[in-house]
């Protein structure tokens, strides 16, 4: 399919380490995507779905001991430990490519190699970056058709080009004490073995779209983010895009799909989805302004909780065409449940869990885990042109405008419902001071803060503090930058139920949001940053809500605030000495006008 000396020697390489019984070459076609997924039915590797109510779609069940991202086995492989920084897991490089080898070799014997060429962006546009992923597991192949843009167009855009990004991935053994998620930013490489779930080995995704682009985006001048983006459309037609960071867990898939209150659809505006988990941004020379791409074709979303109320777009994208990944099996219907879907679970004699047993409702424990039909980290696999609610400039070459990034995380106390910061600086601060607390559905102790800057723990490929000083240099070089905002949908009463209604209504926010990047409202500036003027938040046809009840969500507990700078000084601490000079001066600025 090429004659790319360096993609053909790679795969030779690779082969020879392996020793696949067969190369097939994945060429994008609709007729070899079904030859796939008929062979993977007959070995038991996927299960066909009733096709009247869920066209094309099958299920997959991974090994029990493989059900999740393996933060502790992903590694970041540069020359110094130094560059990889206090964050990531590190190894030498010669010592792990000698240590993968020993994985690899003859992994694939018995087996068939596919080569999988695809393009990260819309191929040919100035975003779009190429990789070949090398898989023992057509379970791979069919999620990357889904996840990527795949297929011959994407060798005739490389050329003879050794630009490219090389990912090889091998079950093996699934073996948990060798598993390895491992990236070589200076050899554009990432390896894979012994994992068969999506966030180890969809290595378009976490490994490429963010690990190795965001070393790439330092290098280029360009950013790699784990953003939703959304554009909210206007009475008057007009379209203002947000991004937003949230760590795992915090609704980014439903906040990208949010279908707005009645009251304002009826008004006439619309929210559209352009991505829900990954942004590409760059400064367009044309208007000075930063544009976001979402480089991936697909959304991976996590199934349990995904419901009519939750998320009716995610619902209706993964009615056809989708793979779904350790959910319950309904063997009456032969369709799919989670928990979370509705009060209608499969009976007793009908009900196959995600470990491939027989399952009954009737035995559900929220705390007790074994329990669960669906695994909580259960997903789908869809196409992001199967949402009803998907942008028209999904496919965009340029990408879309940025007017606002947003930030946000699950805090019960410490952050308002919304503060926008005071600078671009002040925004890569308030970014990197970012923190989640954990729920009750985690396991470990409830309340404990995470600081997950920008939402990025898991994903940057280089040091922390020099991705932060990438994002301070960024903010030089945009004439017009976005204003970057922090969001809080988790606020909680006295006994702990949460305040602020959140889904649909998050639009209220975002249309602050925006009024303040157009300068069309005033704000009250308080330590942390500008917070809105209560009036300013609306509330029509919100049930419930009193402006007191938005005072309360806007207010700044100082406090707490103290308590939250003593533990950003530890996360300092823990990223090292490459924390830029700026961003401790902004630690030691906020904590002054606490203290005042
Ligand atoms: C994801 C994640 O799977 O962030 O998107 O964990
Ligand atoms: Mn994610």
């Amino acid at each position: 399919m090429t004659n790319n000396k360096h993609i053909l020697n790679w795969i030779d390489e690779m082969s020879a380490m392996t020793k696949p019984d067969r190369i097939v070459w994945i060429d994008g076609s609709e007729e070899q995507a079904e030859a796939l997924r008929a062979e993977a039915c007959s070995t038991g590797e996927i299960i066909k779905l009733n096709e009247e109510l869920l066209p094309n779609c099958y299920l997959h069940r991974t090994a029990i001991n493989d059900v999740a991202r393996v933060e502790g086995r992903t590694y970041i492989c540069t020359p110094t430990k130094d560059e990889a920084g206090a964050i990531n897991n590190w190894m030498d490089p010669t010592e792990m490519y000698a240590k993968l080898k020993k994985l690899y070799t003859g992994s694939m014997q018995g087996r068939t190699m596919y080569v999988i060429p695809y393009s990260m962006g819309v191929v040919g546009s100035d975003f779009a970056k190429y990789g070949i992923e090398l898989t023992d597991s057509i379970y791979v192949v069919l999620n990357m058709l889904i996840m990527t843009r795949v297929g011959t167009n994407v060798l005739e855009a490389l050329g003879d080009s050794p630009d490219y990004i090389k990912g090889l991935h091998a079950r093996a053994d699934i073996d948990e004490e060798n598993r390895y998620i491992v990236h070589f930013p200076q050899d554009n490489t990432i390896m894979s073995v012994n994992s068969g779930y999506g966030g180890n080995v969809l290595l378009g995704k976490k490994c490429f779209a963010l690990r190795i682009a965001s070393y790439l985006g330092r290098k280029e001048g360009w950013m790699a983010e784990h953003m939703l983006i959304l554009g909210i459309e206007y009475p008057n037609g007009e379209t203002k895009y947000i991004t937003a960071a949230f760590p795992s867990a915090c609704g980014k898939t439903n906040l990208a799909m949010l279908i707005p209150p009645e009251i304002y659809r009826n008004k006439g505006y619309k929210v559209w989805c352009v991505g829900d988990d990954i942004a590409w941004l760059r400064v367009n020379p044309e208007d000075g302004k930063l544009y976001a791409v979402n480089p991936e074709n697909g959304f991976f979303g996590v199934a349990p909780g995904t419901n009519d109320k939750s998320n009716p777009n995610a619902l209706a994208t993964c009615m056809r065409d989708t793979i779904f990944t350790n959910v319950v099996h309904d063997t009456k219907n032969n369709t799919v449940w989670w928990e979370g879907l509705n009060n209608n679970p499969p009976q007793p004699g009908n009900a196959i869990d995600w470990k491939g047993n027989p399952w009954d409702c009737t035995k559900f424990d929220k705390k007790d885990k074994s329990t669960y039909g669906a695994h909580p980290n259960s997903r789908f696999t869809a196409l992001a042109q199967n949402c009803p609610c998907i942008s028209s400039e999904f496919n965009s070459l340029k990408g879309v405008p940025v007017s606002a990034i947003v930030f946000g995380g699950r805090r019960a106390k410490t952050a308002p419902l919304v503060y926008q910061s005071t600078s671009w600086q002040n925004g890569t601060f308030v970014g990197s001071i970012m923190a989640s607390e954990t729920t009750a559905a985690a396991a470990g102790a409830v309340g404990v803060v995470r600081r997950d800057p920008m939402a990025m723990r898991p994903f940057v490929g280089y040091n922390m503090g020099e991705y932060w000083a990438h994002w301070l240099n960024m903010g030089k070089n945009i004439p017009n930058p976005p204003q970057i905002f922090h969001v809080n949908w988790f606020r909680t009463d006295d006994e702990g139920n949460f305040i602020w209604p959140g889904f649909g209504d998050n639009l209220r926010v975002l249309l602050w949001i925006i009024k303040r990047c157009e300068g069309k409202i005033d704000a009250d500036l308080t330590p942390i940053g500008y917070v809105p003027k209560a009036e300013d938040i609306d509330v029509e046809g919100l049930d419930g809500i009193s402006l007191d009840t938005i005072k309360e969500l806007l207010s700044v507990d100082t406090e707490s605030w103290l308590a939250d700078v003593e533990n950003i000084k530890e996360f300092y601490a823990l990223v090292g000495d490459s924390v830029p000079a700026e961003l401790k001066e902004e630690l030691a600025a906020l904590e002054a006008r606490l203290s005042k």
